[in-house]
């Protein structure tokens, strides 16, 4: 028998006949990543039933000295979710149950397929809610935001992912389940492994099961869309409101190009009286409209404002929207966005955009460059429209160097990933790399793992 024969029988002996696809038709949906820029060949696509059934997978694969790319929901935007070289795709969406919700201890333990809005409902049904939210929680799963360290639209309040992360289990290189899952709030015990495999795309070992903590449901909500002329009005009014003691539960931005693309794919009427340059969505608690209404009233940048009680769907459709509207312009373009997560210092924020922009006009005349984002974070998602795939690594290159040079990072949330891999040392040190890849050797000595992600 050929190798992938015997490779193909031995994993349907793992998870079953049913949940080892090999037949292209069935596993392109698996093998191309959600921006339709990276795509690779796969041996098979397998979805194991449980963490057991995940370690002998992973036994079978090593055995056979054949890559492993673990997949959730196959939201990720940096290449990390796919393969490349044949690669068996390892994925979670059949470990989707949660476990147990504490609402004494606030927390939640789940599998990792479970997506995020499913977690979100049952802490909700609890009274409680989970820190983390993004416009993609109907795909993507717990086991994704915690390999990414994903960020969303809450981090201003609550962190990112690594901030929710109480407990992990997951399948280490040879098939041993690793288990850090107390749940205390102290509890000091040796490496913080479970910081580690937070963040590490999916490089360190296959997360099968997460240990979130909960947080307390905001009351008295508030939400204000506002019109501003720029980035730097729109820290004005956020640190207005900040200074007037109310808790920012979210703080985003977007520009009125980024508007027109929106109102353009969803039909959107304009959301204020007037067109402005740029647009502040916050999310406020613990005040009322009244307060919020007499702070932007005391911010001579505010040009217009539109506020409602939380959870003010409407107003958020505007900003959560971008992502499906800048994928429809490049769909109708026929290649994809050039897409770079980026965060810089807060007073820099203006100056990289408008820069970003000067260049990015300059070397290519016919792009759109549209930017939205997280403002509090200095976090930026830069889009280009329009530019050859050709040209794709040379526009991501002009784009990263003005993050290094705003001294920004050139990941915010998305991870690094198979993207950002080349421009790893332009933020992180020699002796930096070289930690970081003692760390891979250490857990994973044969390089099964994404191959690929993340390190040179
Ligand atoms: C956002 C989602 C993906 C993207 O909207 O905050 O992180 O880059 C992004 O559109
Ligand atoms: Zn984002």
């Amino acid at each position: 028998m050929r190798t992938p024969d015997v490779l193909l029988r031995r994993l349907a002996d793992a998870v079953g006949f049913e949940h080892v696809l090999s037949d292209d038709t069935v596993t392109a949906g698996y093998t191309t990543d959600w921006t339709g820029r990276w795509h690779g060949p796969t041996t098979a696509v397998v979805r194991p039933g449980s963490t057991a059934e995940v370690s002998e997978v992973v036994r079978v694969c090593a055995a056979a000295g054949v890559g492993v790319v673990p997949q959730g929901g196959n939201t990720g935007l940096v290449g990390a979710s796919v393969p490349v070289h044949g690669e068996v795709v390892l994925n979670l969406r059949r470990l989707n149950s949660i476990e147990s919700v504490d609402s004494v201890g606030r927390t939640l333990a789940a599998q990792a397929g479970v997506t995020v809005a499913t977690a979100q409902q049952a802490a909700a049904d609890a009274g409680l809610m989970v820190g983390v939210d993004l416009a993609a929680r109907e795909s993507a799963t717990l086991g994704g935001i915690v390999a990414t360290n994903a960020g969303g639209l809450r981090v201003v309040r609550h962190g990112t992912t690594r901030a929710q992360v109480v407990g992990v289990e997951a399948v280490l290189a040879d098939g041993a389940v690793l288990r850090r899952w107390t749940g205390l709030a102290k509890d000091n015990v040796g490496y913080d492994l479970v910081g580690l495999l937070t963040g590490s795309e999916g490089t360190l070992a296959v997360i099968t099961k997460v240990l979130l903590r909960l947080a307390p449901r905001p009351v008295r909500v508030q939400v204000a869309l506002v019109g501003v002329p720029s980035l730097d009005a729109a820290l004005e009014v956020l640190s207005a409101n900040v200074d007037a003691g109310h808790t920012v539960e979210a703080a985003e931005f977007f520009h009125g190009d980024g508007l027109a693309l929106v109102r353009e794919t969803l039909g959107l009427h304009r959301p204020l009286g007037a067109d402005y340059p740029t647009y502040l969505l916050l999310e406020l608690s613990n005040v009322s409209e009244d307060d919020v209404a007499a702070v932007l009233t005391g911010c001579t940048a505010v040009g217009d404002a539109t506020i409602g009680p939380g959870p003010a769907s409407r107003l958020w459709a505007y900003r959560e929207s971008h992502t499906e509207a800048v994928s429809a312009a490049a769909a109708s373009l026929g290649t994809p966005a050039v897409k770079v997560d980026v965060s810089v210092p807060l007073p820099r924020l203006q100056s990289f955009e408008d820069e970003v922009r000067a260049v990015v006009g300059a070397r290519f005349s016919t792009v759109d460059v549209i930017t939205y984002g997280h403002l509090a974070e200095g976090n930026s998602h830069v889009n280009l429209l329009g530019v050859p795939d050709t040209e794709a690594e040379d526009a991501t290159d002009t784009v990263l160097r003005l993050v290094v040079d705003h001294g920004g990072s050139i990941s915010a949330e998305h991870g690094v990933g198979r993207a950002k891999r080349r421009w790893l040392p332009l933020v992180r040190s020699a002796a930096d790399v070289a930690a970081m890849q003692a760390v891979k050797r250490a857990f994973d000595p044969a390089g099964i793992f994404s191959p690929g992600v993340l390190l040179p």
